[in-house]
């Protein structure tokens, strides 16, 4: 594959619609301040986008039948609260958020724990490309080629003992730099987390890229977690610790809302969130902008990890 460039359409084809699944009403109802960016950082996004990375091959086990979003659908409509509450937020926020030098803690039930840099973190996996479906918990949906690599051949490079059943990650702390954590709008750091076979699956993958260039910082540079069977705020950004657990880690969506949001967080069109149906989805881009298509069972892929959860209910364990 060569190295893409991304296609020049129009910022305006993605409207900054004000959407009903909007979260800030739980925050408000929770009685936790609304966000305001004053003092952020304002810039006339000159958006370049980041370096092409190095040549990576789309795998082709794992390329979705539909095509890619645009690079501005993908880069122009984010969630990443660090940066703000609205969608185009992120973008012009996150333009001078430092990912070099960066590095990964990683800790809890393993032989091999250690601070790593980000350099130590990609040195020895191959990166592909994968063509995976996003769905947001909020309704909307995306299909984006990701660069990255199996979680699992990260996860194992560190040893974990018997004993670790999860595994835990945290976004990075820098109120300073990220302007949305200087407000109680989420318990910070974003944490998230997976049960141990969840994150061992082929389909985890840790993302460093997308449309083969490294991630812009609005899509969770330099090293964020992608699962496309799961609602997309289990994806967390911008990773500093990785920490092996017996225990079911706190997660900050599921700490703010539990009643709304589940550690498990499967897409499953039959358990609605308890304030809009998930039923169908609203695809991003051009043509299809506000039509609604049905959203799948894990998110189409209940084929590869329907058997994680064989023994459960999953309208309980949501
Ligand atoms: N640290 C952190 N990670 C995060 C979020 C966030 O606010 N902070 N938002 C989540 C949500 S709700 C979604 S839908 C995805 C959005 O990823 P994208 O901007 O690359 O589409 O990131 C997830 N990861
Ligand atoms: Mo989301």
């Amino acid at each position: 594959m060569k190295p893409y460039r991304p296609p020049r359409i129009a910022p305006s084809e993605i409207t900054s619609e004000r959407d009903y699944f909007d979260r800030r009403r739980v925050l408000g109802a929770l009685g936790l301040a609304a966000i305001g960016l004053a003092g952020a950082a304002r810039h006339a996004s000159a958006a370049t986008p980041p370096a092409a990375a190095p040549r990576v091959t789309r795998n082709p086990r794992y390329a979705a039948k539909e095509s890619p979003n645009s690079w501005d659908d993908i880069t122009s409509y984010n969630n990443f609260y660090e940066f703000g509450l609205d969608k185009g937020d992120p973008k012009e926020n996150a333009q001078d958020f430092r990912t070099r030098p960066w590095s990964v803690e990683v800790t809890g039930e393993c032989e091999a724990p250690g601070k790593y840099t980000l350099e130590d973190i990609l040195k020895p996996h191959a990166l592909e490309e994968r063509v995976y479906r996003f769905r947001c918990v909020e309704a909307w949906s995306m299909v984006v080629p990701w660069m990255g690599f199996p979680l699992a051949d990260l996860l194992a490079r560190f040893k974990p003992t018997s004993r670790a059943k999860y595994v835990e990650f945290t976004t990075l702390l820098d109120p300073r730099q990220m302007p949305g954590q200087r407000r109680a709008v989420l318990e910070w750091p974003y944490v998230e987390g997976l049960r141990m076979d969840e994150a061992m699956h082929p389909l985890s993958f840790m993302v460093v890229g997308l449309y083969g260039r490294w991630l812009p910082n609005q899509n969770g540079a330099p090293l964020r977690l992608v699962v496309p069977w799961k609602y997309g705020f289990k994806g967390i950004k911008s990773i500093v610790r990785i920490r092996y657990t017996e225990r079911q880690p706190r997660s900050s969506w599921n700490i703010a809302a539990p009643d709304e949001y589940g550690f498990y967080a499967n897409v499953n069109p039959a358990v609605d969130h308890p304030r809009w149906s998930q039923a169908k989805e609203r695809r991003l881009g051009g043509s299809l902008f506000g039509a609604r298509i049905d959203t799948l069972p894990f998110n189409g892929y209940a084929e590869d990890v329907a058997s994680l959860y064989r023994n459960m209910d999953l309208r309980r364990y949501f």
